[in-house]
C-alpha cells in the first residue's frame, strides 16, 4: 500500500526524518518561508509546520480538500487559525509537554543570568576589559529567599516551579484556576493580579501567546511589580509591551529583563540592544537535542493518528 504524502515545512532531526519516513512519503519545503500554496501541496494529505509559519484564515481556505492535518512542531498554536481549520475539516495537532524541561531550565538559565549578570560579565571579559577581581564588581542578587512570580502555571511553569525551589526561591503563581496540591506542592495562588504582581520579586511569563494574554505586562502592570523587579520571559514576545519593559529597564524600576521571546520576531525592538540591564537570547528554549527530537515525534503521531481516523492526544483542533 502506498503511503500517505505528507509535506514538511521544518528542518527535523535527522532520527526523526528517518522516522516520519517510514510512516509517509515524505516532501521536504524546508526553506522555511510561506512558500507552499495549493500548487505545492497537491496531494499532501498532512503538513508539518512550526511556529514561524502562519496559517491565517486565507492560507486555510487555500489548501485542498485532500489535507486532513496540520501538525505543528511546537506547544504553542496561536501561529493557526483552528476555527479556520475546523471549518474544513483540518485537524490541528502540537507538541505540548515535551520540551516543558528544556524549556523551563532557559527559564532558569535567564532568571541567573539576569540576577548574576551573566551577560555583562562575559561581555567585559571578552572585550579585554577586565582588570581582575574588585569587591565591587557585577554584584548581583542571590536569588536564595526571593519570591518568583510565575504567570501561568502549566507544564513549563510548574518544572520552572520544581526548578526554583531548588533554588530556595518562594513561588507565588498566576493561573485560571488553582492547581490541586499535588501539582501545587506549596506555591502560593493570586486569584488577582495586583497581589500576584506585589508579591513577584522574580517574574516569570510562562502563558501562552494570542489575543487574551496581549501586552499583558504593560506600564501599569509594571508599575504594581516591586521596585528592583527581574522580568524573563519564555514564552512569546507578544506578552509584553516593550516600550513599557524599556522604560522601566532604564528607570531601573525593572532591575533586569532576561528575554527568550520577543514580539514580532525575528524582528525586536532595537533598544534593548542598548541597555546593559538586559539579556537576550534567540528563541532558544526548546533547542536541546531531547526535546527537538520528542518534538518531531509527537508531531508525527499526530498526523500519524489522523490519517489512521484516530483522535491523537496531541489534537488541539
Ligand atoms: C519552538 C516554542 O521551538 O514550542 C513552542 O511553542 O515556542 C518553541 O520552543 C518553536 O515554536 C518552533 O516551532
Amino acid at each position: 500500500m502506498s503511503k500517505p504524502t505528507v509535506i514538511v515545512t521544518v528542518r527535523l532531526p535527522e532520527a526523526v526524518k528517518a522516522y516520519a519516513e517510514t510512516l509517509f512519503d515524505v516532501r521536504y519545503d524546508t526553506t522555511d518561508v510561506l512558500r507552499h500554496g495549493p500548487a505545492d501541496v497537491v496531494d499532501a494529505r498532512g503538513i508539518l509546520t512550526s511556529s514561524i509559519e502562519r496559517y491565517d484564515a486565507g492560507k486555510i481556505a487555500s489548501l485542498p480538500d485532500c489535507v486532513q492535518v496540520i501538525s505543528t512542531f511546537s506547544a504553542g498554536f496561536e501561529h493557526i487559525d483552528i476555527p479556520a481549520a475546523q471549518a474544513r475539516g483540518i485537524a490541528v495537532c502540537n507538541t505540548p509537554d515535551v520540551l516543558s524541561i528544556s524549556t523551563a531550565e532557559i527559564g532558569m538559565q535567564l532568571i541567573l543570568m539576569a540576577a548574576r549578570r551573566a551577560g555583562e560579565g562575559e561581555r567585559l571579559l571578552r572585550a579585554g576589559l577586565w582588570k581582575g577581581w574588585q569587591p565591587d564588581l557585577l554584584i548581583g542578587l542571590q536569588l536564595h529567599g526571593k519570591r518568583l512570580g510565575i504567570f501561568g502555571m502549566g507544564s513549563i511553569g510548574r518544572h520552572l516551579a520544581r526548578m526554583a525551589r531548588g533554588f530556595g526561591m518562594e513561588i507565588h503563581y498566576r493561573n485560571r484556576s488553582r492547581l490541586g496540591p499535588s501539582l501545587e506542592h506549596g506555591a502560593i495562588w493570586h486569584d488577582n493580579d495586583d497581589s500576584f504582581l506585589a508579591a513577584s520579586e522574580v517574574i516569570s511569563l510562562n502563558a501562552p501567546g494570542g489575543g487574551g494574554t496581549r501586552h499583558w505586562l504593560n506600564a501599569a502592570r509594571i508599575a504594581k511589580l516591586p521596585a528592583g523587579v527581574i522580568v524573563v520571559n519564555t514564552a512569546r514576545g507578544s506578552l509584553i509591551d516593550d516600550a513599557a519593559l524599556i522604560a522601566a529597564l532604564k528607570s531601573r524600576h525593572v532591575r533586569y529583563a532576561g528575554l527568550d521571546v520577543f514580539d514580532g520576531e525575528p524582528d525586536f525592538n532595537r533598544f534593548y540592544l542598548d541597555l546593559d540591564n538586559a539579556v537576550l537570547l534567540p528563541h532558544m528554549g526548546s533547542s536541546t537535542v531531547e526535546a527537538r527530537e520528542a518534538m518531531g515525534r509527537l508531531a508525527v503521531d499526530g498526523i500519524a493518528a489522523v490519517l489512521e481516523g484516530k483522535r491523537p492526544g496531541n489534537l488541539v483542533g
